[in-house]
């Protein structure tokens, strides 16, 4: 099978839950990520420079066979099934769906907060995020992983909600979004402890040297400061 997963050059949750269940799994896939000027064409053309159409002319997109596939759910489920990582039967499956996309809701709560450019707007944004919205979201998926008899979000194995939630967390422990910090994460003591067990997953820790720390002085906005653990 002919794999590429484009996603820019970041440890993003949306490309990392298709990445890593690859990765794990040792299926070679070739992991591209556009330069800006790249994706300007790209942006521009509906497609890259090479003719790998971009449907929706946003990241990530799996190319498979020659055939693309955009959107980040579309995408995991294929490399999460691919990877082992992703359940054959149907409820199973929509409990991972259910977590990976309350992942893309709170991706989606702080998204207004980026785009803010009035600095005492962005502060009360990001009061508001780390005193209740976060805290609330993170709170039922805490009830939802407690409730399940495993270390994992679903059944008795890692999956791709698991890895949702990891990446999301390690983006928000890294600091990168000013006034929230992993202190929001710290009384969820499940996800603490499920976010602390993936980062000491040896196919992980390998992904993360490989990817994270290989270009210290380059693009990568937040990848050294993703905490092993919290
Ligand atoms: N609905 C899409 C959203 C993807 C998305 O928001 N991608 C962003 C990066 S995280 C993007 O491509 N931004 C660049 C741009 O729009 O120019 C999905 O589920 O994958």
């Amino acid at each position: 099978m002919d794999i590429k997963i484009i996603y820019f050059d970041l440890p993003f949750w949306r490309a990392e839950i298709s990445r890593l269940p690859l990765f794990i799994a040792n299926i070679k896939f070739d992991d591209v990520r556009p330069s800006d000027d790249d994706w300007d064409y790209a942006k521009e053309n509906g497609k890259m420079k090479d003719g790998t159409i971009i449907p929706f002319r946003e990241l990530p997109v799996l190319l498979i066979n020659g055939e693309s596939i955009a959107q980040t759910m579309a995408i995991a489920r294929i490399c999460g099934k691919l990877g082992g990582m992703y359940p054959e039967d149907i409820i199973e499956a929509g409990k991972v769906d259910q977590i990976v996309v309350a992942v893309e809701n709170i991706n989606a709560l702080l998204s207004p907060s980026m785009k803010e450019s009035d600095p005492t707007k962005k502060k009360a944004m990001r009061k508001e995020l780390t005193s209740n919205e976060l805290p609330t979201y993170f709170g039922y998926l805490q009830d939802i992983l407690s409730a399940n008899s495993s270390d994992w979000f679903v059944g008795e194995n890692m999956t791709i909600a698991d890895l949702a939630v990891w990446s999301l967390l390690g983006w928000i422990a890294s600091g990168v979004i000013d006034d929230i910090s992993a202190e929001v994460i710290q009384p969820f003591e499940g996800l603490v402890k499920l976010y602390n067990q993936i980062n000491k997953n040896p196919r992980v820790k390998e992904w993360k040297i490989q990817t994270y720390y290989y270009d210290k002085d380059q693009s990568d906005e937040y990848a050294d400061d993703i905490p092993d653990s919290i």
